[in-house]
């Protein structure tokens, strides 16, 4: 798909990443930076951009939500979360799982955020490392992040460092200081959608799909 196929609509009016990043932006040596899959797993993995871009890649246009009411709806590029995990012999339909993310971080600190596995698979969770046709701008979380649609974008790592599988269903540093609900499903309110310039009330829970919108 071309980049003018792949534009999302009042990207403009979107607001500021770097209002939401609580650590920052760091720029990123991408010769030397690795996604590490750590934790309880056969095999540990350190997968490189190149790695991961020779892996089945795939494309979602879905809407992510912010837990300040903001939504936005763009066009990802990535590879399945599954696919990653059962590269390193992940039984990633095992319900007592929970998989902690980390940033790579700044001298603020790490952002840290953990999911349950399973629902995350189910939902199709991606690790994404283009939006809108391009890769990620550092402020986006270049060079990968990770997107659950039906978990709010808090529960979803920018600029990855690592994965860990574990058996701890962990609060985040920054969720804990924000006052945000270690669960972070999308939940039933009025929400605003930036691309598509509007107010919608959302009624289900989870994942916001156009026919929700109305
Ligand atoms: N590493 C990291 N990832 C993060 C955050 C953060 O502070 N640090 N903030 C989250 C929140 S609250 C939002 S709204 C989105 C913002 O993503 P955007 O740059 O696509 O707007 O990043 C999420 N992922
Ligand atoms: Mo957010």
């Amino acid at each position: 798909m071309n980049k003018t196929v792949m534009a999302t609509p009042n990207i403009k009016k979107k607001p500021s990443s770097l209002r939401y990043f609580q650590e920052g932006v760091a720029p990123v040596d991408i010769g030397s930076w690795r996604l590490n899959v750590q934790g309880i797993v056969d095999r540990p993995l350190e997968l490189s951009l190149d790695d991961l871009l020779s892996m089945p890649q795939v494309y979602s246009h879905r809407r992510s939500m912010c837990v300040c009411l903001w939504s936005i709806k763009r066009h990802w590029e990535g590879v399945l979360l599954k696919d990653v995990l059962e590269l390193a012999n992940v039984d990633v339909l095992d319900d007592s799982l929970y998989l902690k993310q980390r940033s790579i971080g700044t001298d603020k600190g790490v952002y840290d955020s953990t999911i349950h596995l399973a629902s995350a698979v189910r939902r199709n969770a991606i690790l994404a490392h283009s939006v809108d046709g391009s890769s990620l701008p550092l402020e986006n979380g270049f060079p990968l992040r990770l997107h659950d649609f039906g978990l709010y974008l808090y529960k979803c790592v920018k600029a990855l460092a690592s994965l860990e599988v574990t058996r701890e269903n962990e609060i985040g540093y920054w969720e804990e200081y924000a006052g945000y609900d270690v669960d972070g499903t999308v939940l039933p309110k009025r929400y605003y959608a930036v691309d598509l310039h509007r107010k919608f009330y959302f009624a289900g829970k989870g994942e916001v799909m156009d026919e929700d919108i109305c």
